[in-house]
């Protein structure tokens, strides 16, 4: 359904390609689970107008996520990548008991379930569960943001294996902030390699794409 509505969205601008050059159809089609993507109105006035021909070069790729659960955590996630760089990663999640608390990318933009329907951690490599430092991880694997003692936990995590585009994008994708700190793999325990054995999925929600800054010619 959200296939169809973007593919007619961009015809129009003939040479938009979205999403930026991920030349993989997958994504648009079946990688996507539960709820999906929605478009921005800045992506929507591209296409409508005098259908100028528009060819994309370059773009500040966006994706914003904002964190709710069953307790009163909560929070706002927002995903910054300049093309092919590494994305940034700033969060903030109010609410928390003191002290870390795992923080991944999990497979599935489902919250059907609550935080469970979001799956295992997005491990498009098929690895171990691992520290964000760490070669043997999964993609999703974020590591541990820090709330004070105010329950506040403010982060800026930069990380190259989360990209908003091409086959291994994280949109439609879910954050998960956990109960417990994340082991990173190390912890001994039968989840440590799984999950890090981080606990209860205390509140989540799924990336959505906004583009920004399109340097066009
Ligand atoms: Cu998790
Ligand atoms: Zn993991």
């Amino acid at each position: 359904m959200a296939t169809n509505t973007l593919l007619s969205l961009t015809t129009p601008s003939q040479s938009l390609l979205f999403p930026l050059s991920n030349p993989n159809p997958k994504f648009l089609s079946t990688s996507f689970h539960g709820p999906s993507l929605k478009i921005t109105p800045l992506s929507l006035s591209l296409s409508a107008g005098p259908y100028k021909p528009l060819t994309v070069v370059a773009a500040t790729k966006k994706a914003v996520a904002v964190l709710k659960g069953t307790s009163t955590v909560e929070g706002v996630v927002t995903l910054t990548q300049d093309d092919d760089g590494p994305t940034t990663v700033n969060v903030k999640i109010t609410g928390l008991t003191p002290g870390p608390h795992g923080f991944h990318l999990h497979e599935f933009g489902d919250t059907t379930n609550g935080c469970m329907s979001t799956g295992p951690h997005f491990n498009p490599k098929g690895l171990t569960h691992g520290a964000p430092e760490d070669e043997v991880r999964h993609a999703g694997d974020l590591g541990n943001i820090i709330a004070n003692a105010d329950g506040v936990a403010e982060a800026t995590i930069v990380d190259t294996q989360i990209p908003l585009s091409g086959p291994n994008a994280v949109i439609g994708r879910a954050l998960v902030v956990h109960e417990l700190e994340d082991d990173l793999g190390k912890g001994g325990h039968e989840l440590s390699l799984s999950t890090g054995n981080a606990g209860g999925r205390l509140a989540c929600d799924l990336l959505t794409l906004h583009i920004i800054g399109l340097h066009h010619s």
